[in-house]
């Protein structure tokens, strides 16, 4: 039976095994973290692309535009916002 906390591969699992699989542990939860951060900038920044497609190529009348101006505004402010927001976190996370 094959023990996932025998790093060197010894048949004993030892303090320094353990050691090893707590950084490795701290590691993956590392990279889920910043997996899912990167999800979280993609799906604003895609958000903004969708928008502005759909504005510029014309699939909304100029008149529903205009009645949602002030909310597109505020959608995209907040887009950027938190897209900016979550890669400046991320990055003073891995720098930390
Ligand atoms: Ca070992």
């Amino acid at each position: 039976m094959k023990n996932e906390f025998d790093v060197d591969k010894d048949g004993v699992i030892t303090e320094k095994d353990l050691d090893r699989a707590d950084e490795m542990l701290e590691i993956e939860l590392k990279e889920e973290k910043a997996e899912f951060n990167k999800k979280i900038a993609m799906f604003c920044i895609g958000a903004i692309v969708v928008l502005m497609t759909v504005l510029l190529f014309g699939f909304v009348t100029d008149t529903r535009v205009g009645v949602l101006s002030d909310t597109i505004g505020t959608f995209m402010f907040a887009m950027a916002s938190l897209a900016g927001a979550v890669i400046g976190v991320t990055s003073w996370m891995n720098k930390s």
